[in-house]
């Protein structure tokens, strides 16, 4: 009878242990979850510019469709003034041509409405441009290096965050990742901030894309360049290195997961306990041996 008691108190005890680790297991927070809600990603046969996810983009965005309806406007009117002139003047329709060689004031329209285009164009462009240079007042600072084939992120006010991004090579791709977008450790950002990145290279030229936060820099070994920008709202948001860098140039896509700021504290710390000794972290152990890499595809 006790024997029996003890050993199913044995028992139920191994079983609440087991019940219990599950537990921690199951319910062990990953603060970058609220990124998982929102995928801004490409899609088959998308013709336009990705939704935009950052202010700068949405600019960018505007003022290219108010340019696009300028130049369809003045492709249209040159078009059809063309037209009706091979119509109306050639040599079958008109046989005898006329003399006139000057026309004050056709002359002086021609002149000012082009000078008028321009100037519609140019203010809102320079603006743009202006605004896109801002980069002062950053809640915070990344320092991106670009290198031959992954992304270095260093977190500049997080003493010691300094990791690799490599791309998940296609045959280790789990359920909900992207082929040839993902990567090993996202770049963590937090949303409605300022961030500003410090764009440079370890070693040949890249180019630091990110097109729905309308971000586009070339990283360049030996200097450095500046962006910026604001994400919009909490998900996960793509990139590519897009400066042809050597061999394997598609397998340096970047990954954004953009959280709120509580969750991106308790990444940088969760993220800290990791990297602690400020080793470059390199879970796969990439770059794969050069001949594998040719082979590849
Ligand atoms: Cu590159």
């Amino acid at each position: 009878m006790k024997r029996s008691f003890v050993s199913v108190l044995g028992v139920a005890s191994v079983l609440v242990l087991i019940g219990h680790s599950a537990l921690a297991q199951a319910t062990a927070p990953d603060p970058t979850a609220a990124a998982n809600a929102y995928v801004n990603a490409p899609v088959n046969w998308q013709l336009w510019f990705p939704k935009s996810g950052s202010p700068m983009q949405a600019k960018i965005d505007w003022l290219m469709q108010y340019v696009l309806w300028i130049m369809t406007a003045v492709v249209v009117f040159t078009g059809g003034l063309m037209g009706y002139v091979f119509i109306r003047f050639n040599a079958k329709a008109n046989p005898k041509p006329g003399t006139t060689t000057h026309n004050t004031l056709i002359e002086v329209i021609w002149i000012v409405v082009p000078v008028l285009i321009l100037a519609v164009v140019i203010i809102p462009s320079l603006n743009l441009i202006y605004y896109e240079a801002d980069d002062s007042n950053p809640y915070m600072t990344v320092t991106v290096t670009g290198h031959q084939w992954y992304w270095e992120y260093n977190y500049n006010a997080v003493p010691g965050l300094d990791y690799t991004s490599y791309m998940v090579p296609d045959d280790k791709i789990q359920p909900g990742e992207i082929r040839r977008l993902s990567v090993d450790h996202p770049l963590v950002l937090p949303v409605g901030e300022k961030i500003k990145f410090i764009i440079t290279s370890g070693d040949v030229l890249h180019g630091f894309y990110l097109p729905s936060l309308g971000v586009q820099k070339y990283a360049i070994p030996g200097t450095s360049q500046t962006s910026w920008t604001i994400i919009d709202k909490p998900g996960t948001y793509y990139g590519q290195c897009n400066q042809i860098c050597g061999l394997n140039h598609d397998a340096m896509p970047l990954e954004i997961k953009a959280v709120p700021m509580a969750d991106y504290l308790a990444w940088t710390k969760a993220a800290l306990a990791t990297y602690t000794d400020n080793t470059v972290v390199q879970p796969f152990s990439s770059p794969l041996p050069r001949n594998q890499l040719a082979l590849r595809d």
